[in-house]
């Protein structure tokens, strides 16, 4: 049977940060499926759709890579509907590793899933969604920090 893990996170939008950590699951698992979770109550910077395409184009080239979208769902529903033992994510420093320890136990305590750390490149430690659209918002430069398409599509909507 296929190993299979699960890459959880908003997406909203996709950066380097997460295309190195699901690249490098790559090479660990038969299967990655990067899950979109989204809160339906809360509106994001890009609709579900746009986030889907842009993490196809981002990571179109790895075969054994596939894009999914859930809403209102625990994590560890997707990991079991998908059939994946572990998730893995990444660690920035001790603000991700305070805010993702407890996840790690709750999720683990609710179904027995696995949370797997993957160390953050640390060229990219400081790139996250939510810092690359305020520095996008005042007009900034993020080339290099998220893919090109995900560039074009921040320009176009925030810039
Ligand atoms: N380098 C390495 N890793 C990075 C980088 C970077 N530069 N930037 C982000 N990451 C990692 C994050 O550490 C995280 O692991 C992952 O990428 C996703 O990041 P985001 O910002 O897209 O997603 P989050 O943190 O908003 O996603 C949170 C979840 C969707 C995982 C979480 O809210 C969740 O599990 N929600 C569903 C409800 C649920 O099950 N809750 C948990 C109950 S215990």
């Amino acid at each position: 049977e296929a190993r299979r893990c699960v890459c959880p996170g908003s997406y909203d939008p996709i950066t380097n940060g997460h295309v190195d950590v699901v690249t490098r699951a790559s090479r660990l698992f038969d299967e990655v499926v990067v899950a979109i979770l989204h809160n339906p109550g809360k509106q994001g910077t890009f609709t579900v759709e746009e986030r889907s395409r842009l993490i196809e184009e981002s990571l179109g080239h790895l075969p054994n890579v596939r894009v999914g979208a859930w809403a209102g769902t625990l994590v560890v529903d997707v990991c079991r509907e998908v059939g994946a033992a572990s998730m893995v994510k990444g660690l920035r420093g001790g603000t991700d590793f305070a805010y993702e320890l407890p996840m790690a136990h709750m999720n683990h305590h609710l179904t027995g899933v696995e949370t797997l750390f993957i160390a953050a490149d640390p060229t990219l430690q400081h790139v996250s969604s939510s810092l690359i659209k305020e520095v996008v918002r005042y007009g900034g430069d993020v080339s290099g920090m998220v893919p090109d398409p995900v560039l074009a599509a921040l320009r176009e909507r925030l810039g």
